[in-house]
């Protein structure tokens, strides 16, 4: 955008003006933060609506996904406007603090972990490469959840991130849909068969848009939240009918809730018919919304599949392959046959994990009742589906049984999400390989045509440009400005790795960036920590597989060694954790209650002359990760191999020159070849062999607590008083590993962990070839760009040309 630092100021003091009737000296952060929003809404709102005009003929995509961690959005506004720096100027001038404004913007926490960002960072790509590309979800009134710490444990707390409102969002009432659950649905016989459906409850869906700006273009897409609100002639609350005006109640809290958490709790039945309901509403709303709007671009629905694209975040919007059918068939009279070729044609699957426990399963009854008609349609899929295998595998009852949509009561998503899309995809190539060889391979065998790779990628504006501005400055200097439209240009930084002078402005950089995250952190937790010891992260949801576990028994060993000889030759280390557990996971959260505990065993230590310090930062969300990323020397990437499907993390870290330790595992895989695995710490058990122990049914973690006299301390001392909070307290943990089989091979890894640990430490003493490393990491970045990963997906996917030229990356990802 086009606009210098006198113009902006002028506007901006207007807009104190008109908002806040004062003058700017006597503003909040808070009323400055109002200000600058309020005018970059404006600069948007033109843009938007020259984009939506241009767009209107061309086949649009849109990513069905139940979460979006969208982080703040006012800083990546003014660097896709091209304003950042115009602003930063102004500001500079008028005496205003830029970065404290932009801190008090609320973090829209709309997702859990890496599939929400994901779908954050592919709406980033897909307005940077000029695609109409758009996203759908829930615009949840309370999030996911704060998390606090008492006492080491985590608490939850409701997010209220729309308390003083959100600038960004455009309601558009006119645009609300209608979604129905439960009821009856009766066959009609009148010439053709149709379905009756009464007595439903009536939920509105309302639309909410948030605008998603492209990179220094002309797109600006729209991210689609919908918020469930009780229709208003339901609304009948009289003081002379008592029960007429509970029940308005009841139905009021009813749905409000669809739309008030991410997540609820599903260990109770009403918990998962809230869950259900949610993904109904998701889908419902947004396939209304995309069928009303290609009426209004005057398309016949028979082109449905030349127009519209529409990509489901792994299978909590499957729901969208029986959804479309209905509205096909019973709004819009088609037959099945061409329905469902329509469906197939439009609908595209990415799945995320192969975690049995997140291949999302729905009981029969459960399912009919809150949705009648759409299990009438699963139900003929089925039947066709099953008469299809029946004709390849005839009699093979346990084949067909193995790969039904329902079987056994149960009606599994997975199933419906391929057997209805044209395309199903993994996240990283073992993850793919995995699917087609091992969880998913009957299917592959049926449809070998429909799978296929799209690796992971994340947004380096987001990632790099905004939470590492000097770093990206850097690289402007020393490749040319172009390595932002074209990330693989990064590549010219591999003569300058082993250049002092260059290696010293990195370090510099890396330095300023650990001294503020100090100061910070004393300032969040009281604990002092050295800008010069290792900042070594470990972020992410807390889960089992992502084996923090690990991590933290490693940081006991190491204590243990420095306890046994204090004057052992160690360079300092910080072990920064961030993450949160989902609420109804125990030992996820325990193993916070854990890491917290021994934070505060090992800080406390006057003895070992602060060459360890550990600190677990409370609320883990996208800008506290922007923090993190600039001042990381190590990242943690150490998923039992084989579980972690691709990991994102990964790739922000490397973008910023963190050296990575890791397992050999999804997206670290692909890492290691790029950058050379001179340039990455790698360890432990590979997937083929993680999986051939889960074949044999697991090992015997005692051979290893008695054979290893490091593991059988640091378990041990989970359990004889040697934490804060007594011997008993993390007795669970204790037990997970030694009396329920270590079921993510902590204990199997842990030899090999501790000597890739020796290992990063030697490296990291040679300093040059450290910042050398560092080096080589950002050089090989460009190829996780989500940039790459989108143009793969508009191609082969969606079959749509980007308007720009397809760009060329650094290598093909070979499926
Ligand atoms: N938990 C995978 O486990 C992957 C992201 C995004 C996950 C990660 O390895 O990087 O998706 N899977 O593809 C998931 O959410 C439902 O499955 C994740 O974030």
């Amino acid at each position: 955008m086009n606009i210098d630092k006198e113009e902006f100021q002028r506007q901006y003091l207007d807009k104190v003006a008109k908002l806040h009737g004062k003058p700017l000296e006597e503003t909040s952060d808070g009323e400055r933060y109002q200000a600058l929003s309020s005018l970059i809404r404006d600069y948007i709102g033109q843009r938007w609506l020259l984009s939506r005009r241009r767009q209107r003929q061309g086949k649009q995509v849109y990513y069905l996904s139940i979460e979006f961690l969208l982080g703040r959005l006012t800083d990546m506004y003014l660097i896709n406007l091209g304003l950042r720096d115009t602003v930063a100027a102004a500001f500079f001038d008028l005496g205003v603090d830029l970065a404290a404004i932009l801190e008090s913007e609320e973090d829209p926490g709309l997702g859990n972990g890496g599939l929400g960002r994901l779908a954050a960072c592919y709406l980033d790509s897909m307005a940077a490469e000029s695609l109409p590309g758009h996203g759908c979800g829930l615009r949840y009134r309370y999030g996911f959840f704060e998390q606090d710490f008492v006492n080491g444990r985590q608490i939850e707390v409701p997010d209220d991130w729309l308390k003083t409102g959100f600038i960004y969002e455009f309601r558009r009432s006119d645009e609300a849909v209608e979604i129905r659950f439960g009821g009856t649905v009766t066959p009609e016989l009148n010439g053709k068969l149709r379905y009756r459906h009464e007595n439903y409850e009536s939920v509105l869906a309302v639309p909410y848009d948030v605008p998603v700006v492209g990179h220094l273009n002309d797109t600006v897409n729209t991210l689609r939240l919908w918020s469930a609100e009780p229709h208003r002639t339901d609304f009948v609350c009289s003081a002379t009918n008592r029960n007429d005006c509970l029940k308005t109640i009841e139905y009021k809290n009813d749905v409000e809730a669809i739309t008030s958490v991410l997540y609820p709790d599903d260990s109770t039945r009403d918990g998962r018919v809230l869950r259900l309901k949610q993904h109904y509403f998701l889908t419902s709303a947004s396939l209304q919304a995309i069928l009303a709007d290609l009426a209004r671009r005057d398309i016949p629905l028979t082109r449905l599949s030349d127009h519209v694209a529409v990509h489901i975040n792994d299978t909590h919007p499957a729901l969208a392959v029986p959804e479309l059918m209905r509205l096909l068939i019973d709004e819009h009279g088609m037959g099945w046959d061409e329905a469902w070729s329509l469906t197939v044609a439009t609908i595209s699957y990415t799945n995320h994990t192969i975690m049995p426990e997140a291949l999302e399963t729905w009981p029969v009854d459960l399912f009919q009742a809150l949705l009648p008609r759409i299990f009438v349609i699963v139900n003929e899929i089925n039947e066709r589906f099953c008469r299809e295998l029946w004709q390849r595998y005839p009699g093979d009852w346990d084949h067909i049984r193995a790969m039904a949509v329902i079987a056994d009561g149960t009606i599994r998503m997975a199933h419906l999400a391929i057997a209805g899309s044209h395309s199903v995809n993994g996240v990283a190539q073992l993850h793919t390989r995995i699917l087609k060889e091992r969880v998913m391979s009957d299917f592959h065998q049926f449809y070998p045509d429909k799978f296929n790779n799209k690796t992971n990628g994340v947004t380096h504006r987001r990632f790099l440009i905004k939470a590492n501005p000097q770093l990206a400055a850097l690289l402007g200097e020393t490749v040319g400005e172009q390595w932002v439209q074209y990330p693989c240009d990064l590549l010219g930084l591999l003569p300058h790795a082993a250049d002092p002078a260059f290696q010293d402005k990195l370090a510099a950089i890396r330095r300023w960036h650990k001294s503020k995250l100090a100061a910070q952190i004393l300032d969040a937790t009281g604990v002092r920590i050295d800008p010069d010891s290792i900042f070594d992260t470990h972020v992410k949801r807390i889960h089992g597989y992502k084996r923090q576990t690990l991590n933290a028994f490693h940081i006991m060993h190491l204590y243990n060694r420095l306890k046994a000889d204090p004057g052992m030759d160690l360079t300092p280390r910080t072990f920064i954790f961030g993450g949160k557990a989902a609420p109804a996971y125990r030992l996820a959260k325990l193993t916070i209650r854990f890491i917290n505990a021994l934070a505060d065993k090992i800080n406390r230590d006057k003895t070992i002359n602060d060459k360890i310090k550990v600190v677990f930062l409370e609320n883990y969300n996208v800008s506290l990760l922007e923090k993190l990323l600039p001042a990381t020397d190590v990242s943690e990437q150490i998923p039992t191999a084989s579980r972690e499907a691709c990991g994102t993390g990964n790739m922000k870290f490397i973008m910023n020159g963190s050296v990575i330790i890791g397992t050999l595992d999804g997206g670290n895989i692909e890492i290691r070849n790029a950058v050379g695995e001179d340039n990455i710490i790698t360890f432990g058990l590979t997937a083929d062999e993680v999986l051939n122990i889960y074949e044999r049914g697991g090992y015997n973690p005692w051979d290893i607590y008695c054979g290893d006299e490091r593991v059988k301390t640091v378990l041990d001392q989970l359990v004889n008083g040697f934490l804060p909070g007594g011997p008993d307290e993390y007795r669970p943990i204790f037990d997970s590993f030694l009396h329920h089989g270590d079921h993510f091979l902590v204990l199997k890894d842990f030899a090999a962990y501790v000597d890739a640990q020796k290992e990063l430490e030697r490296r990291y003493r040679d300093r040059r070839h450290w910042l050398s490393m560092s080096v080589r990491n950002i050089a090989h970045s460009g190829k996780f760009s989500g940039d790459r990963t989108f143009t793969e997906y508009a191609v082969d996917i969606w079959r749509l040309r980007p308007e720009a030229p397809v760009r060329c990356y650094c290598s093909a990802d070979e499926d």
